[in-house]
């Protein structure tokens, strides 16, 4: 370093150091939050800026790599972050990527930054929530080091070899001062996002290896970290791979995928899309990468490309002259799985979440190009053209169908008081903010739950049976459904628009924990998920702003005399029998509950209902395209893991604070 500087190097480390700080005293205003989300993007973090090598160039290959002591390693084959010295800093450029919010930014001014739009806060914000970081890099021919603790470096960078390779190498500690619901990595969540990364960059190679050691327990609570996995993901072929990949269990309408690719509005566009003979509209959506929940500009000019070419085309043809009714933008897009990646240099996120798209000029770029591409696919593949009219006008057709049957629906819910379902056992507190309800599998556990229920603010709604999947069922029969109809109207969510039946009004949202309890065995994991299936396609709203919940039954009671302990896990059931038992069985009583019915009233109160008690797993989306995926595959025709499914996708979450 430059020992001129001395004072002014001290003096800017401190300023530096406050520069962390701030995002060590609010992580979430960073990061998001200091959960399991918040803890996977520090990976994103990272692998962003190898991805913006990539993108500038410079880099082919990516590995994350799970560290058997549940730290992180990222390498990439870039150009490695420079280490010379930073003349204003007067430190090295390496220092100053890792130490100063918002750094990276200031060498490149390589268009199209991922690490510049929605998570952009650098890996600076990595380092500061960190209780170490390694930073490697091979460039110019030496491998150069430097660490550090929560932020600050522990020394200057060093020379420590030399090598032929160029890259980056970042090793992180996620700290535990920051990270208190958990520091432990799911394998699931960041392989889903690195493979939807693949597909988004194609000819990047991205891989995954978990050298962690497999947990035992088979209940969850590893959540997805089945130890020693490995994958590389790779794709040639882009957003045509992902569209088949997310339609893997679907069956196709037409042979051929719809594929764009250009750049003729001033900024790279790529979509594919495909119809399939289901129902559900798929499509996601992404700017620079990032998944645009919200939509945005960009996804206007899809639909808008999407309408009035189909629409030009039907019209000519002459299939609309026998409709009695007009078509509807939304019947374009019954059947159709598509994504949309566009690169942008100044992106501006609007919304809630900031995932909406707000740049104006990007609708007539993405609605041309969608209908060059669309009015030559047609012209070229008349037989698929028809496939594609025909299914729309038949989506018209179900829609007035449906129409009716939504009214009714609406009609039930404006109505107050009487009209909530017979039976529904509603709670007594009318803020919505304290109520929760409890879809409860069947009549019988519903009446257990019934009598065990604090019922101020606990109302309790049983559901018969196996209710509807509405994966294979047509919008029009899902709103016929007697039991969606009551959840619909015990809830108080009424549907937004005549156009968009998922659109919800969730003004008169009657709890804000509405709370899945079903057995703890594979009959009750399969109701969970067709109860998932329909919030996910019809109400995602209430999982997006984090309404769901599902209960966590105890699986086993160990018992000796008085003395008896619940246990929610193996690990738990061990501890219990070495506590009370003395580590000897054969003293005990160990009962396993396959279902809520084997208990009663109290003991699922004080294990499964009482706040102060029990563990609610809150349901999140971590990635929409692959979500979708999951639901496809899992209410298609095949077989399912469904139990794995489920605890792979509800995590552990402190919501009772
Ligand atoms: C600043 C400037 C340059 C590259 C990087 C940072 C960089 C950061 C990361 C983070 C992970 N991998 C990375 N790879 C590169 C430009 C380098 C140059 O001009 O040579």
């Amino acid at each position: 370093m430059n020992h001129d500087n001395q004072n002014q190097y001290s003096a800017e480390s401190i300023q530096v150091l406050e520069g962390l700080e701030a995002v060590r005293k609010r992580p979430s205003m960073y990061i998001g939050d200091t959960g399991s989300r918040g803890l996977h993007h520090l990976v994103y973090e990272v692998v962003d800026n190898s991805i913006d090598e990539a993108l500038a160039g410079f880099c082919s290959e990516i590995t994350v790599t799970i560290n058997a002591n549940n730290t992180i390693t990222i390498t990439d084959n870039g150009r490695g972050i420079p280490v010379d010295m930073h003349e204003k800093e007067g430190k090295s450029a390496l220092e100053v990527v890792l130490t100063m919010l918002h750094a990276g930014g200031k060498f490149s001014k390589e268009s199209y930054k991922v690490s510049g739009g929605l998570h952009g806060v650098g890996v600076s914000c990595v380092n500061a929530l960190s209780s170490q970081l390694i930073a490697e890099i091979h460039r110019d021919g030496k491998v150069y080091k430097q660490e550090y603790s929560r932020g600050a470096p522990l020394s200057d960078v060093k020379e420590v070899g030399t090598t032929d390779n160029t890259g980056t190498i970042i090793t992180f500690a996620p700290d535990s001062e920051i990270f208190t619901q958990t520091t432990s990595f799911n394998y699931d969540i960041l392989a889903a996002r690195l493979r939807e990364l693949a597909f988004l960059n194609k000819g990047v190679q991205l891989s995954i290896t978990d050298n962690r050691i497999a947990e035992s327990s088979d209940n969850g609570d590893n959540e997805g970290n089945t130890g020693r996995h490995q994958e590389v993901f790779y794709s040639d072929s882009g957003l045509l791979e992902f569209v088949s990949y997310l339609d893997g269990t679907r069956v196709k309408l037409t042979e051929k995928p719809i594929y764009l690719e250009g750049n003729k509005g001033g900024f790279p566009i790529e979509i594919a899309m495909q119809y399939n003979t289901g129902f559900s509209e798929n499509i996601h959506s992404y700017v620079n990468n990032i998944n645009t929940i919200e939509g945005g500009t960009h996804l206007s000019g899809f639909r808008r490309g999407l309408t009035t070419t189909l629409k030009n085309y039907a019209e000519k043809s002459g299939a609309l002259a026998k409709l009695k009714f007009d078509i509807d933008p939304s019947d374009f897009r019954e059947g159709l799985t598509a994504i949309i990646s566009i690169k942008l240099a100044e992106p501006q996120f609007e919304g809630q979440t900031k995932t909406k798209l707000g740049n104006s000029e990007v609708v007539g770029a993405v609605s041309q190009a969608v209908t060059t591409a669309l009015e030559n696919y047609l012209e070229e593949n008349p037989r698929d053209a028809k496939l594609i009219v025909d299914k729309v006008i038949l989506a018209a057709t179900a829609r007035h169908a449906a129409r009716k049957a939504r009214e009714m629906v609406q009609r039930k819910t404006v109505m107050s008081g009487s009209g909530l379902p017979g039976k529904l056992s509603d709670c007594s507190d009318r803020d919505p903010s304290k109520c929760e309800i409890y879809l409860v599998e069947g009549d019988s556990a519903g009446g257990t739950a019934k009598s065990g229920r604090d019922r101020t603010f606990q109302a309790i709604l049983p559901l018969r049976g196996k209710i509807l999947n509405v994966e294979k069922a047509m919008e029009h029969k899902v709103f016929e459904n007697e039991e969606i109809r009551n959840i619909y109207t015990a809830l108080g969510v009424t549907i937004g628009t005549e156009e968009d039946s998922k659109a919800l009004n969730l003004q008169k949202l009657r709890y804000y924990k509405v709370i899945i309890m079903t057995d703890a065995d594979v009959d009750g994991s399969h109701i969970a998920t067709l109860i998932l299936t329909f919030f996910f396609r019809y109400m995602q709203d209430l999982i997006k702003n984090g309404h769901i919940y599902i209960a966590t039954p105890p699986l086993y009671l160990v018992k000796k005399g008085k003395e008896e302990s619940y246990c929610w896990t193996e690990e738990e059931r061990k501890a219990a029998i070495e506590l009370i038992g003395k580590g000897k069985e054969s003293n005990l009583h160990v009962q396993r509950y396959k279902g809520l019915g084997e208990m009663n009233a109290i003991q699922l109160w004080d294990t499964t209902m009482n706040p102060a008690n029990r563990v609610l797993r809150q349901v999140t989306i971590d990635n929409a395209a692959e979500a979708d995926r999951i639901f496809s595959m899992l209410m298609g025709d095949e077989v399912p893991p469904r139990r794995d499914f489920i605890e792979q996708h509800a995590k552990y979450a402190n919501i009772d604070a």
